[in-house]
């Protein structure tokens, strides 16, 4: 591994919340956490033990000054998250308190710590895997029940046991192929054709399993993104408000009220789907109105989802038509304020105008915004396209950096069966074995370039 000559120092920053709280937690790692620690609060013994709390009044370097009272964890080198001597100093949350204590501790010789610097040094020091590492991050980040549970059993290491797996089998079949070349010569076959076949099949299976969770993972992860679209005064902001069950945005008679998108979350299935309500599309000639129907534009681009809001009373046909001739694989049809035609003439003739025109059935609902109803069929729609992933017990890809390893393994793989039936050189094979296992070394953070560590500790917070 590469050690810098900055992960000699012993670094230190707030690990909870900035702001105010009950308490905050200012974290200190490295080989003098407990020396340096120890000068401003000097309650602590020379040699503190590990896994103990001591109480006392934390002071001024200098030791002019008492600057709060504290509970201070230490954990000894070697049986700490990053691996290192870490005290936990537990104080009152202020924010003057957090930035003067933070200050002390500078002065005694402390280096304010790096993004994701604590994780970053957990890794280096072997106490989490690469994907382990990863797994703070989305944990802290989750946004719903399921997508923590599947980011906890990450950091549990049940994925990247399903990678040593895969790196062990990877080594046997490359070792048994090597073995094979260096006794070609001598006329003995180490391992039969057939079971390598069927070994680097297992193992093609294998990693196509977990790519094929990607989908779910991301959606779990990032949840999606629906936009509400269509005329002004279509019920685009009645609808916001019904699936989200709370009068998040203004409702009028009035044609042109949303000028902004306005987004809200909701929870289906476990996945946070984000409703983005936007300003009603038409030719204007106001120019607030236009930046707002520019926005509804990208909202657009940029959904997993749209949904196209029609008013059942004014002009549906000619929406239809609109909505047809968009075209888009993700778009549905709502057709709202279906409680205004409670004899179901108008909805019998759009329903036969969509016939006509082969919009099929599922992609249009026939809702009333207004009275909540018809929304359970989109719901159990949303459900069904985002599916259930069952995160209690399943391993799932979450990560692109993953999905683009395992599908480089993948073809790899592929690519060294394809040879192995056509009983090409042994060396060509062996080729395609030794790029799948340096993919899943550099996936488990066993082979890396520095970039690629960057990147991934640079998108932690201050202080994890
Ligand atoms: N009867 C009935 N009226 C509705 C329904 N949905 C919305 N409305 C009414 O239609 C009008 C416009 O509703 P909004 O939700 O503001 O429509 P919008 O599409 O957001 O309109 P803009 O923001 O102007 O683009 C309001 O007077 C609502 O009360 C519905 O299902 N039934
Ligand atoms: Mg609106």
């Amino acid at each position: 591994m590469l050690f810098r000559a900055e992960d000699e120092d012993t670094i230190c920053a707030l690990s909870t919340a900035p702001g105010t709280g009950g308490i905050a937690v200012i974290r200190v790692s490295g080989t003098k956490a407990f020396e340096l620690t120890r000068q401003i609060c000097p309650f602590l013994p020379p040699k503190p033990e590990s896994h103990r709390i001591y109480y006392g009044i934390l002071r001024s370097e200098d030791r002019t000054e008492a600057i709060d009272e504290v509970l201070v964890s230490c954990f000894a080198d070697g049986r700490s998250f990053t691996g290192e001597e870490t005290t936990e100093i537990s104080c009152h949350g202020g924010q003057v308190l957090t930035t003067s204590i933070l200050k002390e501790l500078v002065k005694v010789g402390c280096r304010t710590a790096k993004r994701g610097e604590f994780t970053y040094r957990a890794f280096m020091n072997g106490r989490l895997d690469l994907v382990q590492a990863e797994s703070v991050l989305s944990l802290i980040e989750s946004q719903s029940k399921p997508s923590a549970k599947v980011a906890l059993r990450q950091l549990q290491g049940h994925l990247s046991s399903d990678f040593h797996r895969i790196e062990d089998d990877l080594v046997w079949v490359l070792a048994h192929l090597e073995a094979s070349i260096d006794f070609s010569t001598e006329g003995i076959e180490v391992v039969p054709s057939e079971k390598l076949q069927g070994r680097t099949l297992a193992l093609i299976e294998h990693v196509g399993k977990l790519i094929s969770t990607y989908r779910q993972g991301r959606l779990l992860k990032d949840g999606i993104e629906v936009a509400l679209v269509g005329r002004p005064n279509a019920g685009k902001s009645s609808l916001l408000n019904a699936f989200l069950k709370e009068d998040r945005a203004i409702v009028t008679p009035h044609a042109g009220t949303t000028r902004d998108t306005i987004e809200g979350r909701h929870t289906i299935s476990g996945v946070p789907v984000t409703f983005v309500d936007t300003a009603g599309i038409r030719e204007t000639e106001n120019e607030i109105e236009k930046i707002g129907i520019e926005r509804s534009r990208s909202a657009m681009e940029k959904a997993d989802f749209i949904f196209y809001i029609v008013d059942l009373m004014e002009d549906a046909a000619t929406e239809v038509d609109a909505f047809v001739s968009d075209g888009r694989a993700n778009s549905y049809l709502i057709v709202n304020k279906v409680d205004l035609d409670p004899a179901g003439s108008k909805q019998s003739i759009l329903k036969k105008k969509l016939t006509e025109k082969g919009v099929p059935e599922e992609r249009i609902f026939w809702v009333s915004a207004a009275q909540r109803s018809g929304l359970e069929k989109i719901e159990s729609m949303l459900s069904e396209l985002v599916g259930s992933v069952d995160s209690d017990s399943s391993n799932v890809v979450t990560q692109a950096r993953h999905l683009e390893l395992l599908q480089k393994i993948h073809s790899c793989l592929s690519t060294a069966l394809g040879l192995i039936k056509r009983d090409s050189s042994p060396e060509f094979i062996a080729f395609e074995l030794q790029e799948s296992v340096r993919a899943i070394h550099e996936l488990l953070g066993k082979e890396f370039n520095e970039q690629v560590i960057d990147r991934i500790f640079k998108e932690f917070c201050l202080g994890k």
